[in-house]
């Protein structure tokens, strides 16, 4: 997989939203994702202006927003398509597939009806997947499993991760489309079923925070790890200098990210 380009590996896909990610991810030869982690609508939508040239998806935590509104959710599908990038909401479900189903398709936030794709965790088995999918799969949306976590002491290691992986493929790859995850966790995958490795936990100054995040660069993560898509929040949104600084970043982020997947493509 890791040898192959990403358009390449558009067919051996059937989800509409996987077939998305790979098509903008050529087209704008960007495997950039920016996590938009403010706290009203205005300065996300500010940022989304500013990156969405440069990446090929935009994640977002709508539970963090205090003005949150179904129109804010409106603006962000329409900049979705205007600047050609996929909404990633990084909900973590964690709950059983009846409850999900209700947090994913109800509530304030109505995430499945605005988020091409979402997450969760495998802690409470493979029922998590199926009650998402009843809501998702209907509307082409997606599912990554969490199989790592890029924070300090994380339990999703060994044969979490393992299982994990295994719960995917027992599932199907209609819905589930891939993982966050820190490595290649799908080596053992079979002829012809490419899975989508988006990691977090990156950046270009910083080491890590004081709450346990740790940062790797873009070329460790896309080059030495082989993952798909590198997540970048704090590094991109939080640079100081204003809009220019911003979009530059974002760009910076975008060229390193790209140059280590060329040379990866290149290694024999
Ligand atoms: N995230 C991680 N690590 C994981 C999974 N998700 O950092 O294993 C998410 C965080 C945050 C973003 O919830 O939204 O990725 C990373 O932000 P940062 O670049 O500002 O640290």
């Amino acid at each position: 997989t890791t040898l192959k380009p990403y358009s390449a590996r558009i067919e051996l896909h059937a989800n509409p939203t996987a077939r998305r990610i790979l098509e903008i991810m050529d087209r704008k030869k960007t495997n950039l994702a920016v996590s938009v982690d403010v706290t009203t609508t205005a300065e996300a939508l500010e940022v989304v202006r500013r990156v969405g040239a440069s990446v090929c998806m935009v994640k977002t935590h709508c539970d963090i927003i205090e003005d949150f509104t179904l129109d804010f959710a409106n603006e962000l599908v329409k900049l979705s398509k205007q600047l050609d990038f996929v909404i990633f909401e990084d909900r973590k479900f964690a709950d059983i597939g009846n409850t999900v189903s209700l947090q994913y398709s109800a509530g304030h936030h109505r995430i499945a009806s605005w988020s091409d794709l979402t997450n969760a965790h495998s802690v409470p088995g493979p029922g998590i997947i199926a009650g998402l999918s009843s809501v998702g799969l209907p509307l082409g949306r997606g599912l990554l499993l969490l199989a790592e976590m890029s924070s300090k002491g994380s339990l999703a290691v060994g044969s979490y991760t393992e299982q994990t992986m295994k719960m995917a493929r027992g599932a199907g790859r209609d819905f589930v489309i891939g993982f966050i995850a820190q490595n290649r966790v799908d080596t053992n995958s079979g002829e012809g079923e490419d899975w989508l490795i988006m990691s977090p936990g990156v950046g270009l100054v910083s080491i890590g925070d004081k709450l346990g995040q740790q940062y790797r660069t873009p070329r460790e993560v896309v080059y030495d790890s082989g993952a798909d898509i590198i997540i970048v929040g704090r590094g991109i949104y939080g640079i100081q200098g204003g809009e220019q600084a911003v979009k530059d970043e974002a760009e910076r982020y975008r060229t390193e990210g790209w140059k280590a997947y060329e040379e990866r493509l290149g290694r024999k």
